[in-house]
């Protein structure tokens, strides 16, 4: 069986929790926070959740666990088996996490764990974004998933990044990300029906409850 580190409220961490899900795999959450500790740092370098320990070993980094996977298992399948379309999964998935998901982190010390506002930060995000999502409207798809017309890696990304970081570009700059990305919120209405995504959710829900009751 898989084991799992990680915790239910990080928003990478979904992303392979969905994907073992989807893909039917048994696997075991094992609740960890990020961590600089000697142990951690054995199988997850950086120290950073998710990091997915299987028989062989321990790997870490999203888009490399998302890859692995797929690798093993055919089984629903998340990526084209055409070597271009499978190509511009990549992209899209990529694209989002450099333009998308790392832009709006920048916001989470303000908008989600209380530290003071800050003008000078807002100003530079806005124009990080500003940038982002132009280049990602030239790439989404949306028909009716974020690469066409089944469900990939790529909507994981993007799912994940913009339910915690819309909630964070709207509480620090005002900006909702629906209106940046003409598409984004049916296709959320999509993301939102399905029955696993909502397994993840009510799990991060319950996790962040407790979290915040700390
Ligand atoms: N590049 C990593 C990023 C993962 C990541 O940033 N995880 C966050 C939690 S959502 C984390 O561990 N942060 C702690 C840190 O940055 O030290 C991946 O693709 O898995």
């Amino acid at each position: 069986m898989f084991k799992l580190y990680g915790f239910p409220v990080s928003n990478y961490y979904n992303m392979v929790k969905l994907t073992l899900l989807e893909k039917g795999f048994d696997f075991e959450e094992v609740i960890t926070r990020p961590s600089q500790e000697e142990d951690f740092l054995n199988i997850s370098p950086m120290g950073k959740i998710p990091c997915l320990e299987v028989k062989e070993g321990a790997i870490s980094e999203t888009n490399v666990i998302f890859d692995f996977l797929e690798e093993l298992s055919s089984d629903f399948p998340l990526y084209p088996l055409d070597p271009f379309e499978r190509a511009k999964v990549r992209e899209l998935s990529k694209s989002i996490e450099l333009y998308l998901e790392l832009v709006v982190r920048q916001l989470y010390g303000v908008a989600l764990f209380g530290a003071p506002a800050d003008e000078a930060l807002n100003a530079k995000v806005n124009e990080q974004l500003d940038k982002g999502v132009a280049s990602l409207n030239r790439i989404l798809i949306f028909s009716p998933f974020a690469a066409g017309e089944v469900m990939t890696y790529a909507d994981f990304m993007l799912y994940y990044t913009v339910t915690l970081g819309n909630m964070a570009t709207q509480k620090a700059l005002g900006r909702d990300l629906c209106d940046d990305l003409p598409g984004l919120k049916a296709w959320l209405g999509v993301m939102d029906s399905n029955p696993l995504v909502q397994k993840v959710n009510a799990e991060r829900d319950e996790a962040l409850k407790e979290m915040m009751a700390k």
